[in-house]
């Protein structure tokens, strides 16, 4: 057994008492060192874990394939363990500490036998600053370190730092049997720890991500009164060299990557505007003592959905994937490259799929339907400092000020394009309300609508009627609250066609929304808040039909009273607990939809 190379006593102990669980054959501390990484990845490459890529074209870069039933989170198998079931809220899956643990256990029993146990020390956000959470992942997949090095900053700097004492969250993961039948994703809020097994997909496996930044650190975020938030957060850099930060909540697959690192489109660059991408899927937040909102990202790498990526749709994340990044479950080409549904360059006429086939574009399934070569779900682990317009901002502890704070849902009908919230109890109401069309970063059924308030439904580690009293509370502490709004980049014609071409053309819509913040434009009062002007939308260079901006600014009142069913079913199922404030603004907009 490895020396530990620790002085914290806690650490050393849960370390030791994982083993005798998991009873790996070795235990190997990560150090952040290059020299261990390159070790790492050569045990892998002849694991067959990674599969090395074309080093010409894509240096330092590699590929990886799941098992075909660990392709993305998986909602039902993941819990939140309070003691007390209410904590947990209708929104979680709840099991008590100590059937959580016993079920657990069982199977993490002697997983590791055969395989080395991984000591990962990694702390989201910048190490030593008292914003920064540090965790330990102890893990027995190389993927999950490798990956782990590139999301987090992880090693040698970390233990420093824990030298000192101080908590830290428990990882726990094992791939155990990679068995959906044996698997649980299991979060202890009230000790600090989550327990992973069973899978080695991202969201389930990389601890530091939704495990500790939003549901573990949604529960300290709401005693340490601040914000964990399923967030981008992104500048924009106006021509007199003035950049304003605005933050997003997408759910899952909804565009968060691609709004985060934009590039505007030709009609806008006469303006001469330019994007800093802070962070693309996590924000926290804290009100400081000049009261404002200050967000950081708690991470240092993308976890991106490949397809549809491509130089048209996300030119910044082609550029930014070129070199020491790990694709997992996309199509390999003969070159030694990889492609995915929706990528620049011509379909290959031949390659190996997602699930390690030989595959040819148009091949049929029983159904008749063509295989797909990626995975919808497919992936990109890529550095953020690769990312040619990331933030100067990213490594500082402060982070960035919040002007404005954006919801955003996939709805194909219903949502217009924008839409303002008339203040912020009524913009917690509209975030509180949110529902989107279900995608293929979770497993379920897709296209299916359903409530996903701030997009964290899958996320918050708490009883969610106290975090949107939460969302109240922290409104009163800030001096001047950011403005919050609604987009839908999704809405559809008859035909079902996206009537907004999206993409790069969002910045017309952030456009529209800063000059709302800096009090630039009028907009048109409708029940559900405050929707553009479509002159107001500066149209240069965009090509859309005659008619299509007003169309994507339509508010239906009759679809909205339909829509109120939805609302006021999932407000109940949190009954006396849900904040009063939620049911005025009910009230209140059924009484402007009338
Ligand atoms: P997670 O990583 O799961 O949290 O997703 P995300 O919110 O970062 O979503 P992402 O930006 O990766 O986009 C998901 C999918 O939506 C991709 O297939 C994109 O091509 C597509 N998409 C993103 N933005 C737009 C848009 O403005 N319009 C349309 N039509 N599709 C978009
Ligand atoms: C999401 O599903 O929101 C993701 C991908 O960002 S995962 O890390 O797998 O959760
Ligand atoms: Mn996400």
């Amino acid at each position: 057994m490895a020396k530990s190379p620790t002085h914290n006593k806690k650490l050393k102990d849960w370390v030791q008492k994982c083993a005798r669980l998991c009873q790996p054959d070795d235990i190997v501390w990560i150090d952040g060192s290059a020299s261990q990484k390159e070790q790492l990845e050569k045990e892998a490459l002849e694991s067959g874990e990674l599969i090395q890529l074309n080093q010409e074209r894509l240096p330092g870069c590699f590929l990886h394939r799941t098992a075909i039933d660990d392709v993305a989170r998986t909602e039902h198998l993941t819990f939140i363990c309070t003691r007390k079931k209410k904590d947990a809220g209708p929104n979680n899956n709840w099991m008590s500490p100590a059937a959580a643990y016993r079920k657990a256990r069982a199977i993490f029993k002697g997983a590791m036998r055969g395989r080395t146990m991984y000591v990962i020390p990694f702390s989201m956000g910048p190490i030593g600053s008292e914003f920064s959470k540090i965790g330990v992942e102890l893990t027995d997949s190389r993927y999950v370190v490798l990956n782990m090095l590139i999301m987090t900053r992880a090693g040698e700097a970390v233990l420093r730092q824990l030298d000192k004492g101080g908590d830290f969250t428990h990882c726990l993961h094992s791939k155990a049997e990679l068995d959906i039948k044996k698997r649980l994703i299991l979060h202890f809020p009230e000790n600090n720890t989550i327990w992973s097994v069973g899978s080695g997909y991202g969201g389930n496996v990389l601890l530091g991500k939704k495990c500790l930044s939003l549901r573990i650190a949604s529960f300290i975020a709401k005693k340490e009164k601040w914000f964990a938030e399923h967030m981008l957060v992104m500048g924009i850099e106006s021509p007199n060299g003035h950049i304003e930060y605005i933050a997003g909540a997408f759910p899952s697959a909804c565009g968060k990557t691609n709004l985060a690192m934009l590039l505007p489109p030709e009609g806008l660059k006469r303006k001469g505007y330019r994007i800093w991408t802070v962070g693309d899927d996590i924000a926290w937040m804290r009100v400081d003592s000049d009261g404002q909102l200050w967000a950081v990202n708690p991470e240092t790498g993308f976890f991106g959905v490949a397809p549809g990526t491509n130089s048209h749709t996300n030119p910044t994340m082609v550029e930014t994937v070129k070199k020491n990044t790990i694709f997992t479950n996309v199509v390999l080409k003969t070159d030694g490259t990889v492609w995915w549904e929706g990528s620049d360059g011509e379909v290959p006429r031949e390659g190996i799929d997602w699930q390690g086939r030989p595959w040819k574009p148009g091949q049929l399934n029983s159904e008749g339907k063509a295989i797909a070569g990626a995975h919808p779900n497919s992936r990109f682990t890529t550095p953020i400092s690769n990312c040619p317009s990331v933030s100067y901002r990213i490594d500082q502890p402060h982070g960035v000020p919040i002007s404005a704070i954006i919801f955003g849902a996939r709805r194909q009908h219903l949502a217009p394009l924008v839409y303002e919230a008339f203040n912020w109890q009524h913009g917690v109401f509209v975030g509180a309300t949110m529902a989107s069309e279900r995608t293929a970063a979770q497993v379920g059924k897709l296209g299916e609508v359903r409530r996903d308030p701030m997009a964290m439904l899958p996320f918050c580690g708490y009883n969610m009627a106290d975090y949107f009293r939460h969302w109240f509370a922290m409104g009163t502490r800030m001096a001047k609250v950011p403005k919050i709004f609604h987009v839908n980049w999704f809405r559809t014609d008859a035909e079902g066609k996206f009537l907004w071409p999206g993409y790069c053309d969002n910045l017309r819509v952030l456009e529209w929304i800063l000059d709302r913040c800096n009090s630039k434009v009028y907009a048109v009062k409708t029940p559900i808040g405050y929707v553009p002007h479509p002159a107001d939308i500066d149209k240069k260079g965009l090509e859309m039909s005659e008619g299509a901006l007003e169309k994507l600014c339509e508010v239906n009142n009759q679809d909205w009273i339909e829509e109120l069913k939805g609302v006021k079913k999932f407000f109940q199922q949190f009954k006396k607990d849900l904040p009063k404030e939620l049911w005025e603004e009910y009230e209140a907009l059924a009484s402007r939809l009338k």
